[in-house]
């Protein structure tokens, strides 16, 4: 054979080793790889040998499938399904409720303090045996359970003594796709939607299901399927049949469907000649389009509602408020029992106060008046999903409405699917902030859980990362950031590393030399992020529009909160956003502690110094630095921090198949280039203000400012036109 073709079946053959992994990571954290550690496949056969699972409902018989699938997988052998009791039992799956009396009492102290959709895994003696109830108040229960006693096997843990209860935290645990008609996504970087309307309602994907499974492993139990930049065709006939299908899927796997709607959308698809929620015959179009989706889905969640934010509609385009609009909503969906989430992400192009200010002014004045249905869903920050932002003001100070914390999964700014960033660690950094409002201890994640302040509905949303991508996220690890959001929002408590340990166990494999390294770097990798996009509380040096890599010069656009020289304001005298009462003020929005803390660039924490402070160029940094030198070292730490994640990832090949390795390795290398040019054009900017050489250790840039300046990337993904 020639070298040619030699080369062309080498390509080949890598071609199919590279696809096969795809066909792998498929499977998310749900392999159910073959478990080679005999005593413990033993163990494991033992416990699930004979299973008593009635299959009454369609949330059990997925319950059922999922065990059929999965044991067989890991321990090579099927088990025994029985629908009425047996003495040879090993495992008992039912409600408390069915459960024999005498087995009830050997569960009932613990079972005390299950949740509605909690549940218990305990192993007892039953009959002298050795037996693992696995008992919930609700089906949904018995699948979140089953779910976590696979995910136990998956993950090697003794099950012989398993004596385990959960609850979630939080009742509304939810995805937010940002899901066009036309399958495009909006800050989509996974391919596109995976919703195929145009074969709806006739055609099911099989992905759907397995959708739905990933998302029941994890306790999300609700969705919304379109962007909340929304299209009104969603709520008519033609659409909502579509909706119905997906939601007769989603529904055995817990999964409640929510839709975006578009405020005008009695104008657009109800020909009235308002939308203005005062309007007695508006009032009137939202109630029978809420029967009307009734009709379809009987269990529909609700609207998620985006008004008067970037363009779209609202009632203030008629004169009216947020409370008007969205308890008009509510009142049309109360009947169904239905929920109304309205964003809290505005800021108006005729306000020129500080855009991190805004939200809070406009909705704080109506604490207390929303309905009990509506929740207002805040994102994490006051700007928008930066690498890194202080939590936003409205936690802790909006005290009687239930607020919605909302994440993004999708990297929109952190490096689209390409860079490697374990999200957790920021979703962490936002839970544990304590607001002090109602003194020390007063965290975001007990807003968030209701407990602080006793409201009633609690919840929490991610905007998906998911796209019809073989791997589902773009990149391997953008996997964790889907499945770490899911354990977050079961569990506002739950620390990173605990996520990252389970994620990795499931998804690659349990070897603690594989393990220890591979969890050190992901738990890195924000601040590493952090350091060459953003160091210091710098914020918003995005190119424009795509956001894809860095832009800190663009200052030509429509409006001044649109440009990132409006929110580094680097002039020759120095850098960042004065917040504090000398400049916009927006610190007296956290409670007078915290406000104290903030104002005082000596004590404030160093990560948020930019965002709260304009400074000068030679103001000298704990570390003795200067600012100056300050920054360009972080720059130089962040790409420094990518190169250890290439030589961590490469140490640890042994442990991986080549697949695997590669596809990992390959987004690695990109990372670095991308933290390279990031540090250079930031740098490279900065300086033509601060007039100073780069330090010793930082590298020289690679290419001019102009080089930097000129790049243009008009295919980025993720982007709807009028943002072009
Ligand atoms: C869906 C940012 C994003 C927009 C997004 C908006 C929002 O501005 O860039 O794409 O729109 O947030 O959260 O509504």
């Amino acid at each position: 054979m020639g070298i040619f073709k030699l080369s062309l079946v080498f390509i080949f053959l890598s071609f199919l080793k590279l696809h096969s992994q795809h066909l792998d990571d498929y499977k998310l954290w749900l392999k159910y790889n073959n478990i080679e550690d005999k005593n413990l496949a033993t163990d494991y056969s033992n416990i699930t040998n004979s299973i008593y699972l009635p299959t009454t409902s369609e949330i059990y018989t997925n319950t059922k499938k999922e065990l059929s699938t999965a044991i067989p997988q890991m321990l090579g052998r099927e088990s025994t399904f029985t629908d009425a009791l047996r003495p040879e039992n090993s495992l008992i799956i039912d409600l408390y409720d069915n459960l024999p009396k005498d087995l009830q009492l050997k569960v009932e102290r613990e079972f005390k303090n299950v949740s509605n959709e909690g549940f218990l895994i305990k192993s007892v003696k039953y009959n002298n045996a050795p037996i693992t109830i696995i008992s919930a108040k609700k089906e949904i229960g018995i699948l979140y359970a089953v779910f976590r006693f696979l995910h136990l096997m998956q993950t090697h843990e003794n099950l012989k003594e398993i004596d385990l209860i959960d609850s979630p935290k939080l009742q509304l645990r939810m995805l937010n796709h940002w899901d066009n008609l036309d399958r495009t996504v909006e800050r989509g970087y996974a391919g596109f939607s995976l919703w195929n309307w145009q074969k709806l309602p006739g055609y099911i994907d099989e992905r759907y299901i397995d959708y739905a499974r990933a998302n029941a492993s994890i306790g999300i139990n609700a969705i919304s399927l379109t962007n909340v930049n929304a299209n009104a065709l969603v709520l008519t006939p033609m659409y909502l049949e579509k909706v119905e299908a997906l939601a007769n899927i989603f529904r055995g796997y817990g999964v409640k469907v929510y839709l975006t709607a578009r405020f005008s959308a009695p104008i657009e698809i109800g020909k009235l000649k308002t939308a203005d929620p005062l309007d007695v015959a508006v009032q009137k179009w939202w109630q029978n389009k809420a029967k009307e989706i009734y009709t379809f889905i009987p269990d529909f969640g609700g609207f998620l509602v985006k008004a008067n934010s970037e363009g779209q509609p609202g009632p203030q385009n008629y004169g009216r408020n947020h409370v008007d609009g969205a308890n008009m909503m509510a009142k049309a969906l109360e009947p169904f029992g239905g929920n109304v989430i309205w964003r809290a992400f505005v800021y108006s192009e005729h306000d020129d106060t500080d855009r991190a200010k805004q939200a809070y002014d406009e909705f704080l004045p109506y604490d207390g008046k929303f309905m009990d249905n509506v929740l207002v869903q805040v994102k994490n920050g006051p700007i928008d999903f930066q690498p890194r932002e202080p939590f936003h003001p409205m936690f802790g100070a909006m005290k009687k409405t239930p607020l919605v914390m909302e994440f993004q999964i999708t990297q929109e700014y952190l490096g689209f699917s390409t860079h490697l960033v374990f999200l957790p660690k920021l979703f962490e950094e936002v839970l544990d902030s304590d607001t002090y409002q109602k003194g020390k201890g007063s965290t975001v994640a007990k807003i968030v859980d209701g407990s602080l302040y006793g409201n009633k509905l609690s919840g929490m949303a991610g905007v998906a990362n998911i796209g019809t991508d073989i791997n589902w996220t773009g990149h391997p690890f953008a996997q964790a950031n889907w499945y770490g959001f899911g354990r977050l929002a079961w569990d506002p408590y739950l620390s990173s590393e605990m996520i990252a340990d389970e994620w990795l166990r499931a998804t690659y494999n349990n070897d603690q030399e594989f393990i220890e390294p591979v969890k050190k770097m992901m738990l890195m990798s924000r601040e590493a992020v952090v350091n060459y996009m953003n160091p210091l509380g710098l914020h918003h040096l995005f190119d424009t529009g795509h956001h894809y890599g860095p832009g800190p010069w663009v200052n030509n656009l429509g409006r001044p909160d649109w440009n990132p020289v409006y929110y580094h304001k680097a002039d020759t005298m120095g850098i960042g956003f004065d917040r504090t009462p000398t400049g916009s003020n927006a610190t007296e929005q956290y409670a007078p502690y915290l406000a104290n803390l903030y104002n005082d660039p000596k004590r404030i924490p160093e990560e948020y110094l930019l965002w709260f402070h304009h400074l000068p160029w030679d103001y000298k940094l704990k570390s003795g630095e200067s600012l100056w030198d300050g920054i360009a070292l972080k720059y130089q730490k962040g790409v420094n921090q990518v190169s250890e994640m290439i030589t961590t990832w490469n140490n640890a090949k042994p442990y991986l198949t080549e697949g695997q390795y590669k596809e990992v390795e390959m987004l690695l290398q990109i990372q670095l280039k991308e933290a390279k040019w990031w540090r250079d054009a930031c740098l490279l900017y900065f300086q033509t203000f601060s007039q100073r050489p780069l330090p010793a250790g930082v590298e020289k840039p690679a290419n001019s400012l102009e080089y930097f300046e000129s790049l243009k990337f008009p295919f980025a993904p993720g982007i709807r036109p009028q943002w072009d």
